[in-house]
């Protein structure tokens, strides 16, 4: 048995891509369902969507599966659901999202993403809890992504393998969203590496370069899915004003809370989304 830490894909020689597709077969034999036609990955504050959005008709543990990795933050939940939307498709629904400052590597972080794809998945829907850079956004707020800055220094493309992002967020799922809630901002999220919040002087840098949302994921498995060809869905709650903008200290427990409070709502919203879908 490997060690919680060891992983297949940590091997240099491993083709991330085969594995995604081996998990994708996994996932087909273990849920029953050939194939899948939506994923999403809920972050904190989005779990609840889940119950919303259909009739579970198998939950996976992720861990179980070729590639994934054991959830890093208690409350994070480490699994794989196969839901059956009231509309007759089927969704992917992954609870379980490795993140880039887990130092596990890129490969592990997009996993998901790519074993999504790799299930026929043509939709990846991608969610988080982000802190907010426009004071209006108070913690709760649901915000659409409508672009991204990516401060990882970092890709999950390897070698010369050049892609384009243009309305990587596509812009008619965007619409799609704001169809069923026309108050929705959208914003331009930048993932930075964490685990650490920023400092107020990295906010006021992020605010400067365009950005209006910060977070830790999302950035890397958005250009994932890019390349996987699947169109992308990306939705913020903003549990917290970035640190500086709010002027109080940034607490774990506030954030966490904050989302608690929240996640009836953005879910019921989220699942209103995927019905149209
Ligand atoms: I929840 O303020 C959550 N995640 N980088 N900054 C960054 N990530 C976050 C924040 C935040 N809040």
């Amino acid at each position: 048995m490997p060690t919680p830490t060891q992983n297949v894909l940590d091997d240099p020689r491993a083709d991330p891509f085969e594995i995604a597709a081996q998990a994708a077969a996994e996932i087909a034999d273990r849920t029953g369902i050939a194939s899948h036609d939506i994923a999403l990955t809920l972050g904190s504050g989005w779990a609840r969507a889940a119950d919303l959005i259909g009739e579970t008709t198998a939950t996976l543990t992720a861990s179980e599966i070729v590639g994934f990795s054991a959830p890093a933050l208690a409350g994070h939940v480490g699994t794989i659901r196969s839901i059956l939307l009231p509309n007759g498709k089927r969704a992917l629904v992954i609870g379980a999202r490795t993140h880039y400052y887990e130092n596990h590597g890129v490969r592990r972080v997009v996993h998901s993403v790519r074993t999504a794809a790799a299930t026929g998945a043509t939709i990846m829907i991608l969610t988080n809890g982000a802190g907010g850079i426009r004071e209006s956004w108070t913690p709760g707020t649901p915000v659409l992504i409508s672009d991204h800055i990516n401060l990882t220094g970092d890709s999950p493309l390897e070698g010369a393998t050049f892609i384009d992002l243009t309305d990587l967020y596509s812009s008619r799922l965007r619409a799609i969203a704001r169809s069923v809630d026309a108050t929705l901002d959208e914003g331009v999220y930048v993932q930075n590496r964490g685990p650490h919040y920023e400092t107020p002087a990295e906010v006021q840098m992020a605010k400067i370069i365009g950005g209006q949302i910060v977070g830790m994921s999302t950035a890397l498995e958005a250009i994932a899915a890019r390349q996987a060809g699947m169109e992308i869905l990306g939705m913020s709650l903003i549990t917290n004003l970035a640190a500086g903008i709010q002027k109080t200290p940034l607490n774990h427990a506030e954030v966490i809370q904050a989302g608690k409070d929240a996640e009836p709502v953005i879910s019921a919203l989220l699942a209103k989304i995927v019905e149209l879908l």
